[in-house]
């Protein structure tokens, strides 16, 4: 099994990293993709608010890789693709052959992709305004 995550993703989910090595559990090979940051959440909020973006930086000290060592796991950091197809080739064989789990810390820059549907990246608009008037006081039994 081959799984990848940004790191945003894989931040949300990553207690399952303590998990994921007991012996009885089969191995697995992780690719984790470490931009720094939420970037589609970054990319929309850039495309609403006119370059503006808040809440989408993940800390810059935090290291997949040694968290997965510290779980009793392999992590690895690369940084080239080269790097990433020769780690790969060995986590899937170490998967395979000697019940190894890696998880791979794919070091990246921080350049935004295009919006999954640009087309959808329109300001918000309010659909239904509040109205004070409309307002109740909260009756109690
Ligand atoms: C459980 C959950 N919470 C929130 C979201 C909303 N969400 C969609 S993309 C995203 C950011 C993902 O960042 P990352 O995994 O680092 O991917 P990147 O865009 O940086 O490649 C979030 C929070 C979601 N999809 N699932
Ligand atoms: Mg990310």
């Amino acid at each position: 099994m081959v799984g990848f995550a940004g790191d945003g993703a894989f931040g949300i989910s990553m207690n399952e990293m303590t998990a994921c090595g007991r012996d009885d559990w089969p191995p697995i090979t992780m690719v984790i993709f470490r931009n720094y940051q939420w970037g589609a959440e970054k990319r929309n909020t850039t495309l609403w608010y006119d370059d503006n973006f808040v809440g989408t930086e993940l800390n810059l000290e935090v290291q997949y890789a040694k968290i997965a060592e510290a779980c009793g796991l392999k992590g690895i950091q690369v940084f080239s693709m080269d790097e990433l197809s020769k780690t790969l080739d060995d986590a899937i064989e170490g998967q395979m052959e000697r019940n190894e789990t890696t998880f791979i810390e794919v070091i990246l820059n921080q350049e935004l992709g295009e919006p999954f549907r640009r087309d959808a990246m329109k300001a918000p608009v309010a659909v239904a305004g509040i109205n004070a008037e409309d307002m109740r006081e909260q009756e109690l039994a």
